[in-house]
């Protein structure tokens, strides 16, 4: 009986679900782009959920936001200016205000809303905004880059998963974040990419479409000299981890191998809980079925 349960179920992993006990519901909204819950659950503290989706649990948001946020940018010698696209739950610029090489944040997030929700129902993540260094916009973060003049070191997506519409494998996709997982996107990225440029993005899951992971390798591949696969262990994300894809635009780059690592004590007073270099080059360590599938 999974009365009091939030029941994570989509077409797009077909013949398996995910469950959360609710303790408590603290908003259920129709946004212009999508629709928002967040709840408190019995034990993986607040949840946010976008169209039926799982964006985090405080439980283990950390697993995700600090990977997404440290992998590229201790693969930088200098990241010094940062472009976030989506992350409208804060996550991803509190990480970054916790970073010294960071100088300047620049967010460009679709839904105002997700932003307003974290802001007033969790402030582990909404706290991200009160980051002095961040300039924020709301639209699209595909026509953002084609119309900023802006050059970045770093830029980051932090994105939602385009939502399949029916019940087959070739179902259209659809929902806000269609326009950042395509190839025209990432030429994009790599235009307002600065000298030595690096770019993270929210990459799918190997087990759930590793045909959309190649694919969208094989794009990368085109565009830009380096790129990797990552993944990090995020039990709350269907099937329980997430990969991300990483591009860099100096061929010398190697973003397997952490430009600067802290120890322990340093990562306690960053407040870090997941990340440290043997994370970091451990993230890129494929199992055999995708290096198969991606080399
Ligand atoms: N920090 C982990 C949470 C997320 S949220 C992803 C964000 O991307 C959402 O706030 C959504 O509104 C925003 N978004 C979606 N499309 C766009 C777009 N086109 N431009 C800008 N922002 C966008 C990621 C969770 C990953 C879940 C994995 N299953």
């Amino acid at each position: 009986n999974l009365q009091g349960w939030f029941t994570e179920r989509s077409p797009e992993w077909p013949g398996e679900a995910f469950s959360l006990k609710v303790k408590n519901k603290l908003l259920q909204k129709q946004s212009k782009f999508q629709n928002i819950e967040i709840f408190e659950s019995t034990n993986h503290g607040k949840v946010l959920v976008l169209d039926g989706a799982i964006q985090f649990t405080e439980r283990d948001e950390a697993s995700y936001q600090e990977m997404i946020t440290f992998l590229p940018l201790n693969a930088h010698p200098n990241p010094r200016k940062v472009l976030v696209v989506g992350g409208g739950d804060g996550g991803v610029v509190r990480e970054l205000a916790r970073h010294p090489a960071v100088e300047e944040v620049v967010q460009c997030e679709i839904d105002e809303e997700v932003i307003e929700a974290c802001k007033t129902h969790v402030p582990s993540m909404g706290c991200g905004f009160s980051n002095p260094k961040l300039t924020l916009h709301t639209g699209d973060g595909a026509k953002f880059l084609e119309e900023t003049q802006e050059k970045f070191d770093i830029i980051i997506t932090d994105a939602s998963d385009p939502v399949v519409l029916d019940g087959t494998d070739e179902g259209t996709k659809d929902g806000p974040a269609v326009s950042l997982f395509n190839n025209e996107y990432y030429t994009k990225m790599k235009n307002r990419l600065a000298e030595g440029g690096i770019l993270c993005s929210q990459g799918e899951n190997m087990w759930l479409d590793a045909e959309m992971v190649v694919t969208l390798v094989r794009g990368c591949r085109k565009v830009f000299p380096v790129v990797e696969y990552a993944y990090t262990c995020t039990p709350t994300y269907t099937a329980g981890q997430i990969g991300f894809i990483l591009c860099a635009t100096n061929p010398a780059t190697n973003l397997k191998e952490p430009v600067r690592e802290w120890d322990q004590r340093t990562a306690a007073e960053m407040g870090l809980k997941y990340y440290n270099a043997n994370v970091h080059r451990a993230a890129f360590a494929l199992p055999t079925f995708m290096l198969q599938h991606i080399d």
